[in-house]
């Protein structure tokens, strides 16, 4: 099950079985003129993959040049595709039958042309000539998508975006890793329909391995020398190659990553943001990755924002990396199962060992970001956990600590990671705070807190609780029963008195305590601890933090320090 969203969890983040879905950035749309479904296509049930397409072997293969017909076709040019609100019974049991298998709206990318045409996203800067080495200077590239169950269509959009929009001699080929997939559409009928395509091969796991064992699995079958990986439900828009080859053929240290637009879930629109609104990739101490803005020591480097940013970490699913590079940092941790914690990994050891992480705003490739896992993960473990476990014994040094806090110290069965601390150890990489000074000096580093764990009032046995992800933001902060296992009650009062989890923070404006983005100057998310009274005072309203009566919420009032429900246990308060 996902992670419930508002309410608070008597779990620790992240909930096993469950990837925590990452917050999206902050879209700003650019097709302009598009209000509530103004020029989306109102599709219906018969568009099918276009009137030209063709049918080779019984099976549909999309036409070779976007026919006129195709142009004005549902979800053209990246634009919505809105289903009838007034469907029949048989459509709507599609619709939702292909909501569940793919936890995205399966049924409206069906109707799409797996060629649709997009916007090109590309800022002006980006299309300078001379900005890039010449093609024949650039590195080739092998393209390798892993899926387990992707939609048909969605599979095959990917697949043609890379075909049409990369100079066919950058494109080397693109190894197709079928992670054990058990959809009918992804054994004969995709050989059958790839056959077509010469550039394309088939890599079968003989078992289910997960991303990270078969993005290895694909880099074994590639044989350029750059590696382009990309998820299976992906389109890359005009000129997304050339800028990314171009960084690594100036310097093969150099790790590069797409900007990552989103296609919409529901309507598979594509939304993309400007150069102006590139984000960089962070984390946190659940070891998630996260978005923020480009900082501004990083802007200052900088004459245009199109230019290439250095990032502290990757999203994970869309890259480039020099093959001999990759290998060089050992891939990836092969410990690692199904999903997570590989993108941290990589971006620690790329950092670390030599090498440079950056965004390039002139590349695009959009993601159909989904809120929910649609495939089975292992059942009994937290592969999640041990992968962040991994992760954390062989790079956080002294800081993994942060980590087993949140995890309750609770480290579970983590496998044998002596030969990838071997493999630290023989590339002499640097040290995880040279990384957090150099790479990543905006990083609220927990140790230097005053106070850290839960907030427990004794009276009612609640904590202070939420999850905190980016749909926590704005909200009024929850309660539960104090559990003692961290994660969602997990907090610390920094020395500039917030309260805080990561970059979340209570925050009072006179209403309710909620939570938002630390914005470091104290006002409303100054608060007072005094271990004596027990009382958590608020900076500006002078007012205490309390449980009302019925022990339900977390209010304001006016401080008394004889009344229980404001007197609050702040663990492992250490002011020295
Ligand atoms: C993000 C990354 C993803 C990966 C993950 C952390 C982006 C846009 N996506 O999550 O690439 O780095 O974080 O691990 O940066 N897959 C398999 N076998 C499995 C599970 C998944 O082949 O057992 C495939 C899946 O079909 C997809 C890719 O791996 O093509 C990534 O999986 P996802 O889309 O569920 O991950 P996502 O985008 O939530
Ligand atoms: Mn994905």
């Amino acid at each position: 099950a996902a992670p419930r969203v508002n309410a608070p969890s008597p779990q620790p983040v992240p909930a096993p079985g469950a990837p925590p879905k990452k917050p999206l950035p902050p879209l700003k749309k650019k097709n302009a003129g598009k209000g509530a479904g103004a020029g989306a296509a109102v599709a219906d049930a018969g568009a099918g993959a276009g009137p030209d397409a063709d049918v080779v072997g019984g099976v549909l293969v999309a036409p070779r040049d976007g026919p006129a017909a195709l142009l004005d076709g549902p979800g053209e040019n990246g634009r919505p595709v809105v289903l009838p609100t007034n469907m029949s019974t048989d459509m709507k049991r599609l619709v939702d039958e292909g909501w569940l298998k793919n936890a995205f709206n399966q049924y409206a990318s069906d109707l799409i042309s797996v060629r649709r045409k997009l916007p090109d996203p590309r800022d002006a800067w980006c299309k300078a000539p001379g900005r890039y080495l010449p093609n024949a200077d650039l590195p080739a590239t092998s393209v390798i998508v892993c899926f387990h169950n992707e939609a048909w269509t969605v599979l095959l959009r990917t697949v043609h975006s890379v075909l049409d929009r990369s100079p066919p001699e950058l494109l080397k080929e693109i190894v197709l890793v079928d992670d054990f997939s058990d959809m009918p559409h992804t054994k004969r009928q995709l050989e059958d329909y790839m056959a077509h395509y010469p550039k394309v091969k088939i890599v079968r796991a003989t078992k289910r391995e997960g991303l990270i064992r078969a993005r290895l699995l694909g880099a074994r079958h590639a044989t350029a020398p750059v590696l382009t990986y990309l998820d299976s439900h992906c389109e890359c828009t005009t000129g997304w190659l050339e800028p990314l080859l171009d960084r690594i053929a100036r310097d093969p240290h150099t790790v590069v990553c797409p900007v990552i637009d989103v296609i919409d879930d529901n309507t598979l629109e594509y939304h993309w943001r400007d150069a102006g609104g590139v984000n960089v990739g962070g984390f946190d101490w659940n070891l998630q990755f996260n978005w923020h803005s480009v900082p501004e020591r990083e802007r200052q480097r900088h004459n245009n924002t199109a230019e290439p940013v250095w990032s502290p970490t990757m999203a994970g699913g869309l890259f480039s990396i020099d093959k001999a590079f990759f290998e060089r940092l050992g891939t990836y941790d092969s410990g690692f199962d199904i999903w997570g914690g590989e993108n941290l990994e990589l971006s620690f050891k790329t950092w670390m060992c030599g090498g440079t992480l950056e965004i390039v705003p002139c590349s695009h490739v959009g993601h159909i970001f989904r809120k929910r896992s649609p495939y089975k993960w292992r059942s009994g473990v937290n592969v999640l956990k041990r992968n962040s476990v991994r992760l954390a014994q062989v790079w956080l040094d002294d800081y993994a600590k942060y980590y087993y806090q949140r995890v309750g110290y609770d480290l579970g069965d983590y496998g044998d990671v002596s030969a990838r601390r071997e493999l630290r150890q023989k590339l002499g990489c640097k040290s995880f705070q040279w990384y957090l000074d150099t790479v990543y000096p905006e990083l609220f580093i927990p140790g230097e807190a005053v106070a850290s764990g839960e907030i427990a009032n004794e009276w009612s046995n609640q904590c202070v609780d939420s999850p905190c992800k980016a749909d926590d933001m704005h909200k009024p902060v929850g309660l539960w029963p104090c559990h003692k296992q961290g994660g969602n009650q997990y907090w610390m009062l920094s020395k500039t008195g917030e309260i805080r989890r990561d970059d979340a923070c209570l925050d009072f404006s006179g209403y309710e305590v909620i939570l938002y983005p630390c914005h470091g100057s104290k006002g409303n998310q100054f608060w007072q601890y005094n271990p004596k009274t027990q009382l958590i005072q608020h900076g500006s309203s002078k007012k205490c933090l309390a449980i009302s009566e019925n022990k339900q919420k977390l209010l304001m009032t006016e401080c008394d320090r004889r009344k229980e429900n404001q007197q609050w246990k702040f663990a492992n308060y250490d002011p020295s």
